[in-house]
């Protein structure tokens, strides 16, 4: 329904994913009204959207999950290692009953642009079902919620059925007897094709980058461990807010040339062992900034990888070539062993181009292939992605998509110069994408609400970061990035997997602890590098 007048409130939140529901919990607890807006049906986020079959975190459920609440963190009971997608949204679902926000939420009501009204100093944000005047907008529309559909020739054409994960259907989805495509060999593509392959006639993997992958060693919980972890959670989750990555490691903190071969060797064993990309890709504190130790951490799992794989000519294709890390290093179950069985085929992209779709299957440059389903497993418009596409205009009509084609530079990765009164969580320019996002969302989220609490008690009408501040912070993320060998990654990480995006750091590298007594020192020294207008 469309309502002529505008509805007022005190902040307006975009998304229902994790970062959505806290941000309205938030503004519950400053007794601020608020109005949430959320495309899907329910809350979720990204976790709403992609169904698809295989599909679970990989970061450990009992770190997955607000720590903000003890009561929830007590009562819900975690069952796998790795969190399955239908357990996280039915842990979003019931942390949403609990916390009372629904009913703040308009579900299936799509944010079509937000305008800031410089005689009112309030936002105008435009819905679906209407529009809110508000005064602060929180951008919780996260980093992984636009597919990117990539554009082969002949798409349109194809009579068969053509999936994407991102937006996978909400009935179940039958793979049996039939000839199966899928696109993509990063960590979605990699979760999809060993479920595929189970019931498929005949799997078909189109790979033009691989990934690194290790064993998930998922597993049931046991009881005693859940216990474990509840009886001292607060603890618990008091080591992992110290941690650069945001979550518990229990690794040793040094760097390849203190510990040497043999010492590296048995620690990226014994992590490779537990089955976790946070654990492994800590192993040795430097694998993402020394080449060194990045070469000897990448030959480990090239070697265990060449182990799953029975013929020693496909292993080679199926090798990744560049650092460690400086992509997703992904998790599985099965994925290596998939390619030992008779009715899957790898077509190497580097070896056979990828030319178009065509009615009844696919070519490449070596030949055509009969399909009945093409699964495109091809990534994210990551982190700006879900904003950029919103007609978004700060001062003087300013668009943020046009600011962000240049670069998408912001201050503290959560605010941006020209468009006051705005939060956006876990923004370019944080750690988020390389951490336990939730808990980099609870960093966020708390931080917004006690910057609001303040400026409220102060009487603050607007605020808004200084362009300096933006460019120093941008500068700095970009500065620490370049000393790291994330400097050579061409993924998601730099926006380098969508075409004419501009390749920036997305990530701040400096760790999630480092980032959080940055932003608490913003605070301190009352809310430094932001102009706040009485
Ligand atoms: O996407 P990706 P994703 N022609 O960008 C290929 C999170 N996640 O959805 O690199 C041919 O990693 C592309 O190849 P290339 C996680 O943060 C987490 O898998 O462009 N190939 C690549 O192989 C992750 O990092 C979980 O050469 C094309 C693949 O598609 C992020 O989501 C599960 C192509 C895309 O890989 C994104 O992962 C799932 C083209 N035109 C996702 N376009 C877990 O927690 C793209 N590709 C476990």
């Amino acid at each position: 329904m469309t309502t002529t007048q505008p509805d007022v409130t005190d902040i307006v939140v975009v998304g229902a994913g994790f970062a959505g529901i806290y941000m309205v919990h938030k503004a519950h607890e400053l007794g601020l009204n608020v109005i949430g807006v959320e495309r899907g049906g329910g809350v979720g986020g990204t976790w709403y959207w992609n169904r698809y079959p295989g599909l679970r975190c990989d970061v450990e459920s009992l770190d997955y999950s607000y720590s903000f609440n003890e009561e929830i963190q007590q009562e819900w009971v975690w069952t796998e290692k790795f969190p399955a997608q239908p357990d996280i949204l039915a842990y979003l679902e019931f942390v949403a009953t609990k916390l009372d926000i629904n009913k703040d939420f308009r579900f299936d009501t799509e944010v079509t642009g937000a305008t800031w009204n410089e005689s009112t100093q309030r936002w105008s944000v435009a819905t679906t079902a209407g529009t809110i005047d508000t005064k602060y907008v929180v951008w919780g529309t996260g980093m992984l919620s636009i597919p990117k559909i990539p554009n082969i020739p002949g798409m349109d054409s194809f009579e068969g059925e053509l999936l994407n994960p991102a937006t996978w259907p909400q009935e179940p989805v039958s793979f049996a007897g039939k000839k199966v495509a899928v696109l993509g060999t990063g960590s979605t593509g990699i979760q999809v094709i060993p479920i595929v392959a189970e019931t498929a006639e005949h799997l078909y993997v189109l790979q033009r980058t691989p990934s690194f992958s290790l064993p998930a060693h998922n597993a049931s919980l046991t009881p005693e461990r859940v216990a474990e972890v509840k009886a001292h959670y607060k603890e618990y989750r008091a080591e992992a807010r110290t941690q650069m990555l945001g979550c518990v490691t229990e690794t040793r903190g040094e760097p390849f040339e203190v510990m040497g071969p043999e010492l590296a060797r048995a620690e990226l064993e014994r992590n490779y062992n537990y089955g976790s990309p946070m654990r492994f890709a800590s192993a040795i504190v430097d694998t993402v900034a020394s080449e060194e130790a990045n070469n000897f951490t990448a030959s480990f799992a090239r070697e265990k990888i060449r182990e799953r794989i029975a013929d020693p000519a496909l292993a080679e294709k199926l090798m990744p070539d560049h650092f460690i890390t400086t992509r997703r290093l992904c998790i599985d179950t099965d994925y290596y062993e998939t390619y030992n069985r008779d009715n899957v085929t790898l077509v190497d992209l580097r070896d056979e181009e990828l030319l178009s779709l065509t009615p009844k299957g696919f070519r490449t440059a070596a030949g055509e292939y009969e399909v009945d389903m093409f699964i495109l497993a091809t990534g994210f418009d990551g982190v700006t992605g879900a904003i950029s596409r919103i007609d978004v205009r700060g001062k003087d009509g300013v668009s943020l998509s046009a600011k962000w084609k240049e670069a998408p530079a912001s201050y503290m990765g959560l605010s941006v110069a020209g468009f006051p009164n705005t939060f956006v969580v876990t923004g370019p320019g944080c750690p988020a994408p390389l951490s336990n996002v939730v808990l980099s969302i609870e960093i966020h989220i708390e931080w917004i609400a006690n910057m609001i609490k303040k400026l409220e008690a102060d009487g603050v009408s607007t605020f808004e970061p200084t362009a300096a501040a933006e460019q120093e912070w941008t500068d700095h993320v970009n500065a620490v990035s370049d000393s790291t060998l994330m400097r050579f990654s061409n993924s998601w990480y730099v926006g380098a997997n969508v075409e004419g995006k501009a390749r920036v750091n997305l990530v701040y590298m400096g760790g999630v602890a480092p980032y959080e007594a940055e932003l608490q020192d913003v605070a301190n020294n009352n809310y430094r590098g932001f102009e706040l207008i009485h």
